[in-house]
């Protein structure tokens, strides 16, 4: 295996836990225009970009353009007044100390958010500069499961994909992963993040020596 030189990191479902709020905001646009939405229909839409989220939303309702883009502004000003709420408190169990130990151990730390509300998240968590690198929403224009973002970040970095390892919670982001050869940790349920190379339930308690060691053993 090659060495590993840096971690990159989703945001919604690895670092904290915005779903909620996205499924509220969703749920409100949806609830006020008479369109059917459940929390089920919601966990389609992890990682996937607001626009593709909409879309899914629609369930085949084709709507003209100015009305799409309307919708996507009144969703996205009902989720921001959610992100005002968000402290050092939203951070997901063991993420801090995770962070901090990979710093230890001399590892770059890059985000790969498909959110163009990334930054703002993570001010509100307080972990702006605990990243070498920033890809968001903005940073490239085809989003997951297309490897652009990841390789976006990596060459923020300066490092090469085979030296990235990709923290995900997402089947696309994965998959976007595995598509320019980085190594991948899933996060989550098995059924959705499977195809990773090790999948662990969430980042509490995890050892930075420990996921390296287990990492080496793994050929792509
Ligand atoms: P925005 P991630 C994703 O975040 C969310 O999981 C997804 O539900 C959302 O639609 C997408 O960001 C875009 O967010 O509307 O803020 O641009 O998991 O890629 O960190
Ligand atoms: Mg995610």
């Amino acid at each position: 295996m090659s060495k590993i030189s840096a971690f990159i990191f989703d945001l919604d479902g690895v670092i904290t836990d915005t779903a909620e709020y996205h499924y509220l905001a969703w749920k409100r646009l949806a609830d006020e225009e008479g369109l059917p939405f459940s929390r089920e229909d919601n966990e389609a839409l992890r990682g996937v970009s607001r626009r593709e989220s909409l879309v899914r939303l629609l369930k085949g309702k084709v709507l003209p353009e100015p009305q799409m883009e309307a919708y996507m502004a009144r969703k996205n000003e009902y989720y921001r007044a959610f992100l005002a709420q968000i402290t050092p408190a939203n951070l997901l169990e063991g993420v801090a100390d995770f962070l901090a130990q990979a710093r230890a151990h001399g590892i770059k730390l890059g985000l790969g958010s498909a959110s163009k509300n990334a930054r703002d998240v993570l001010k509100g968590l307080g972990i702006t500069d605990q990243f070498d690198a920033i890809g968001d929403g903005y940073s490239v224009s085809r989003t997951k499961p297309a490897p652009d973002l990841f390789v976006w970040v990596a060459g923020r970095l300066n490092v090469p994909p085979a030296e990235c390892v990709v923290f995900e919670d997402a089947e696309a982001g994965v998959a976007a992963a595995r598509e320019c050869g980085m190594y991948t940790v899933g996060i989550g349920d098995p059924a959705r993040v499977g195809a990773a190379d090790i999948v662990l339930p969430n980042l509490a308690g995890v050892q930075v020596s420990d996921l390296l060691g287990k990492l080496a053993n793994i050929t792509h």
